[in-house]
């Protein structure tokens, strides 16, 4: 078993269309132990951050003003394989494309505005996590 760590956010759309709940509760049901949550509002400056991965991409500018453009819900999730898990519950980027069953599937109808982000590696966990939380944020075992 390889425990793993991931970071989920809740994107602005999904806080506005009232969706934190159905999004942390299928995570849990699946049996995702939440690590840390919080809902914060990003800057600009963290914002490109998180997603300075993108920084070349036609989409960059979008991206960054959708993800300030409201709050967002930021969670650390942790369990036997959490990253690959994770990406299977949300589903393709493009929820035009992403099997119904999944988060982006049953709930996105568009490439930018869909609901949910997770980390795509451990890598990117980290330095996503370096973006939004401490390491005090993080509760111990339960
Ligand atoms: P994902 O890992 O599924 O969130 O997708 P990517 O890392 O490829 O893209 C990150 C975000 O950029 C997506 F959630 C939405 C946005 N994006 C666009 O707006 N247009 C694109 O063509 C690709 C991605």
């Amino acid at each position: 078993m390889a425990v793993e760590r991931t970071l989920v956010l809740v994107k602005p759309d999904g806080v506005k269309r009232g969706l934190i709940g159905e999004v942390i509760s299928r995570f849990e049901r699946k049996g995702l132990k939440i690590k840390a949550l919080k809902m914060v509002w990003l800057d600009k400056s963290k914002a490109e951050e998180f997603y300075s991965v993108h920084k070349d991409k036609p989409f960059f500018n979008s991206l960054v003003e959708f993800i300030t453009s409201g709050p967002i819900v930021a969670m650390v999730l942790e369990g036997d394989s959490a990253i690959s898990v994770v990406r299977l519950m949300i589903g393709a980027t493009d929820g035009r494309k992403a099997a119904p069953g999944t988060i982006r599937g049953d709930f996105a109808l568009d490439i930018q505005d869909n609901v949910v982000h997770a980390s795509d590696s451990e890598e990117s966990f980290r330095r996503e996590f370096s973006v939004l939380f401490s390491e005090e944020e993080v509760v111990p075992d339960y």
